[in-house]
């Protein structure tokens, strides 16, 4: 049995109620009745997928699903010998059937529409929610309303959005407004909201806690690192490794450590201030623009993640994030999104900080596929060597010194 609670003056709503934050503002989560609920390892065994940990999802009809969840921890020595630790593994939530992490959300999220019996679903996106939803709302026959800041959306994602079809919106403004304005729609007309401030939805992605351990046989790392944006997925990590402490399946929980970007870093500001709230940034700008959001919905459970495990935040630059995304891919072969690098961008610098030390064993969570963005792909490399079909040519080119 499960129902939703404020975070802050601890209301309690029942599981069935559509509301998306408390009557006194503050944001709800998902609360299961844990001294019920007696889960051991043994009864976790068999192959990684989200609806493995049904015991903790909170879902009582047929999922929809298209097999989310389940995604490679890959060990990444070459990293970890480039960036002077010992052991890090990169969780490449890429692998996911939409090709990011946002899936394991729209899993349980548009099955909780159904189970509502709500008739449309809708989200404001940077990108990556739009096509999940898109995705998930096709699966489960019901409209999809995606609401995207104008350009500025990797053609990736929008093609995703569009070729599922959802309904596509394209707002004069940024991500901040058009989340603004999807709430509204939803109050107004009915519609399910599935951006990250739905509790339900952020059950989902505490599935990535809960295969991390699994995948280092039940035991937490030391630490977390992962890129921040609208704060959702570094909260439901953190919920799904206290869970498994609290169920007495892992014994510790990880440093949760938050990534953003220089231009939209709100998360990060309100930690090195050391202040209670964030303040929003008005113009977020950065080439990781899934990460281009100045009003994280989420911000305050973000603190509460971050500091309460004993985490940090960070910032990097773009040019520290186009870095770490060609470091990554050529050292590891592991083809990530700007904002997933940050994750790796974000680990070097907290090393040579010293805020990272040697021996922690450390996983970075990479959000995002390489193919949603190609476009900056093609921006930031080499471009192909055009030459006339003859083997002199072939040669010359092989052998020139142009990259
Ligand atoms: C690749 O799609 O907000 O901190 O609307 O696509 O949970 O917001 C995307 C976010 C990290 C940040 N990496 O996660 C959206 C959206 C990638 C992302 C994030 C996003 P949150």
């Amino acid at each position: 049995m499960y129902h939703i609670e404020c975070i802050e003056c601890r209301r309690k709503y029942q599981a069935d109620e559509v509301i998306y934050t408390c009557t006194c503002g503050g944001l709800l989560e998902v609360v299961y009745d844990y001294s019920n609920i007696h889960l051991t390892k043994k009864d976790l065994s068999g192959p990684l997928s989200v609806w493995k940990y049904r015991a903790l999802l909170p879902v009582g009809r047929e999922p929809v699903t298209l097999k989310e969840g389940g995604t490679p921890l890959y060990r990444a020595d070459r990293i970890a010998e480039s960036v002077g630790l010992r052991e890090v593994y990169v969780k490449h939530e890429g692998m996911n059937p939409t090709g990011s992490f946002k899936d394991r959300g729209m899993t349980v999220g548009v099955t909780k529409a159904l189970e509502l019996g709500m008739k449309t679903v809708a989200c404001a996106s940077t990108g990556n929610t739009s096509a999940s939803l898109a995705v998930y709302g096709a699966k489960a026959g019901v409209p999809a309303v995606v609401l995207l800041p104008s350009g500025k959306v990797a053609l990736g994602k929008l093609a995703q959005a569009l070729m599922h079809g959802a309904k596509v919106l394209s707002i004069r403004g940024n991500f901040d407004d058009a989340l603004k304005l999807v709430r509204d729609l939803c109050d107004r007309e009915g519609f399910y909201l599935l951006n990250s401030v739905n509790p339900y939805r952020l059950e989902g992605q505490k599935t990535i806690a809960f295969e991390i351990a699994d995948q280092l046989g039940w035991e937490a790392p030391d630490r977390v690192v992962l890129p921040v944006g609208n704060a959702g997925n570094i909260t439901a990590i953190y919920k799904g490794f206290k869970e498994l402490k609290r169920l007495g399946i892992i014994n510790s929980v990880p440093k949760m450590t938050g990534i953003q970007a220089e231009g939209a870093s709100p998360v990060a500001q309100a930690i090195k201030n050391n202040t209670e709230a964030i303040t929003p940034e008005a113009r977020p700008e950065t080439v990781a623009t899934a990460i281009r959001i100045g009003n994280p919905v989420n911000a305050v459970k973000a603190l509460i993640a971050i500091r309460e495990s004993g985490g940090t935040a960070e910032t990097v630059s773009d040019e520290e994030i186009i870095k770490a995304q060609q470091e990554l891919a050529s050292l590891e072969g592991i083809g990530v999104e700007p904002a997933s690098a940050s994750s790796i961008a974000g680990l070097r610098k907290l090393v040579e900080m010293g805020i990272i030390e040697k021996d922690e064993r450390v996983v970075c969570v990479t959000t995002g596929h390489l193919l949603k963005d190609s476009e900056h792909v093609l921006a930031v490399c080499p471009k192909p060597i055009e030459i006339d079909a003859t083997i002199e040519a072939v040669r010359k080119a092989v052998f020139s010194d142009q990259p």
